[in-house]
């Protein structure tokens, strides 16, 4: 970054003021990203964004991962962002933006901060009214700024005139609000030459409001102490906002349970005696239920009740639950404004004494722990069965949608971190997530959980993941189809069926000189066999299932989607429309 100067430094002979420095706007938002702490870039080149990636290869701070697709850098941007607190993409115009939009809007859905940048149309053909390609050739320019409003914290059209504020202000919106931003930097200004505060960019929450804080604080505290059965429902803002080790030193001081929802799974250590499972209404563990719906005092930290986290709207959170979210507290009839959530949270333990008239758990329940047949052809019982002994701390789990949910039913090891999208729920999204968490942490272990119809939509990213020696475990069932979706309708139908691909075989397409071992496993000594292998190279587990085995879960859940979904009129009443649980 050769112009960078501190300030009071010039370029082109002109003084700048103190405090601040020349740059280029390209280079400028690269060192913001960096400040952000970020340290890869995942995306697709194009003529637009071409100059950028220069730039970005001139510097060597930031690290470019060039993906097969942008809806997979998309999805990589994701997971990078769930392990490192923040991710970027950058694309071309609309032909590669649109093809992110599902992710971005993922990104939205879930609460990860991602930012977009899309290298744009130049400035010149904006003013000039001149047509171009990656347009819909009506000369309009204005499109998909709209389109990405939508599912954004914040967008922007960078010019010289607004780059210096506009870059930090959506950093920063993305970072505090936790969620996705989109830029669209025009071509033709990358190079140009701006003033910038000289100042790394701050990364953090507006401080809370003190007085609003200490009566927030004080107000939980008060309730929860005089409560004879608190609990904490946590969502998974808890962990976005860095608060997930304070919820349970205040359930600690507390001696009160802890529940999460699916989206929050492995934010709070499965083996804290106080952990209670997850919460999902008429679908919660049986501690779980007893835990958040028998409280007389409930904190809820950001709870978003959907289908899939309400257990299709049995949810019963008790009469005067109360509500933090990562900026706002609602207590009964009042709502606190300019609270953030870590503080709120510390200062209720602070404000709390130590309980020790209540036990310290363990409300858990242990997993089950059946006898397998080795050499039996694998059911899905017997695979989730030995999976989970096969991890261990540290583990990063990734699911897609599918049978593969069965993860929600692991006992976690300590330090385990799950990456899903549970509220967006895209299929294929965990196989651009896995490049993005392996970029993130290559120093921990990934596991990939996936169905042969989550797999094809996003197969190709093995190739990324294999240029650059990644080395996740793969466990991708083979069932001939969306055997989730038979449990909503179309058991049998050719709708639901996928071609049958030589998934062993794609290690070695997509790098024919790779050490990736592969797997395809029929019985459970087949499996466990592939487990034995060494975590130094990539291993991809094919196991061969029947299109009818499911987890009983996934199957009610399905079921009852479909009764959601369709209606009482619907057709899953047909005979055998559906897959049903065994009887
Ligand atoms: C982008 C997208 N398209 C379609 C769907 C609908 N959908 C949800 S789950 C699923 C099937 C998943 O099948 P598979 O990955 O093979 O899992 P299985 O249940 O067979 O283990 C489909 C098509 C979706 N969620 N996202
Ligand atoms: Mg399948």
């Amino acid at each position: 970054m050769s112009m960078a100067e501190q300030g009071g430094g010039s370029a082109n002979g002109r003084m700048t003021q103190q405090g601040r420095q020349w740059m280029k706007i390209g280079e400028f938002l690269l060192r913001r990203l960096q400040e952000a702490g970020i340290g890869h870039v995942f995306g697709v080149p194009g003529d637009f964004n071409l100059e950028l990636l220069q730039q970005l290869e001139d510097s060597t701070e930031l690290k470019w991962v060039g993906t097969c697709s942008e809806l997979n850098a998309s999805y990589a941007a994701d997971g990078y962002a769930r392990l490192n607190g923040m991710g970027a993409v950058t694309v071309t115009n609309a032909v590669g933006a649109l093809s992110a939009i599902n992710g971005i809007a993922g990104s939205y859905a879930e609460h990860v901060p991602v930012i977009l940048i899309a290298g744009s149309i130049p400035l010149r053909s904006i003013e000039r009214g001149l047509g171009m390609h990656h347009t819909t050739g009506d000369g309009t320019w204005d499109r998909f700024l709209g389109a990405f409003a939508q599912v954004t914290a914040g967008h922007t059209r960078l010019t010289p005139q607004n780059a210096a504020t506009e870059i930090d202000r959506l950093i920063l919106t993305a970072w505090r609000e936790k969620l996705p931003v989109y830029m669209e930097l025009p071509s033709d200004i990358a190079y140009l030459d701006i003033e910038v505060p000289a100042a790394p960019l701050a990364m953090a929450q507006p401080a809370s409001d003190p007085e609003r804080l200490k009566s927030c604080a004080g107000a939980i505290a008060d309730l929860m102490s005089k409560a004879q059965s608190p609990a904490i429902l946590a969502d998974q803002d808890a962990g976005r906002y860095g608060a997930a080790g304070d919820v349970r030193m205040l359930a600690e001081k507390l001696r009160a349970p802890v529940a999460v929802t699916s989206p929050a799974k492995g934010m709070i250590d499965e083996n804290f005696p106080l952990f209670a499972g997850i919460y999902n209404g008429r679908g919660s563990t049986a501690q779980a239920r007893q835990a958040i719906e028998g409280a007389d005092c409930l904190l809820s930290i950001g709870y978003r009740p959907i289908d899939g986290t309400s257990g299709d709207f049995t949810a019963a959170l008790p009469a005067g639950t109360i509500s933090a979210r990562g900026h706002s507290v609602d207590i009964g009839a009042d709502n606190y404004q300019a609270v953030n959530l870590k503080d709120v949270i510390r200062g209720v333990t602070g404000a709390v004494g130590q309980v020790t008239s209540r036990p310290e758990g363990q409300f858990a329940a242990p997993m089950a722990n059946g006898q397998v047949d080795g050499s039996a052809q694998i059911t899905q019982a017997a695979y989730w069965q030995t999976i989970q002994s096969y991890l261990r701390p540290g583990d990063v789990l990734l699911t897609d949608n599918g049978t593969s949910y069965a993860i929600f039913g692991f006992r976690l090891p300590p330090g385990c971190t799950v990456v899903a999208s549970v509220i967006w729920g895209s299929i294929g999204y965990s196989v651009g997530a896995l490049l993005g968490t392996m970029t993130a942490a290559p120093e921990r272990r990934h596991l990939l959980f996936i169905g042969d119809g989550s797999f094809q939509e996003t197969a190709q990213e093995l190739s990324t993941m294999l240029r650059h020696d990644c080395k996740p475990v793969i466990f991708l069932i083979n069932n001939g189809g969306y055997t989730i979706e038979r449990g909503y309708m179309g058991k049998t139908s050719d709708y639901n069926d996928v071609a049958t691909w030589a998934y062993t075989d794609l290690p070695k397409v997509f790098r024919p000189d790779t050490t990736a071992q592969s797997f395809k496993v029929t019985t459970v000594a087949d499996l466990e066999r592939a487990l034995a292998a060494p975590n130094d190279r990539m291993v991809f587990i094919e196991s061969v299932m029947d299109r009818f085995d499911a987890p009983a879960p996934v199957i009610h859940s399905s079921n009852n989607g479909a009764e959601l979904d369709y209606g009482p009129r619907g057709p899953q009443h047909r005979d055998n429309a559906q897959l049903q649980p065994a009887t």
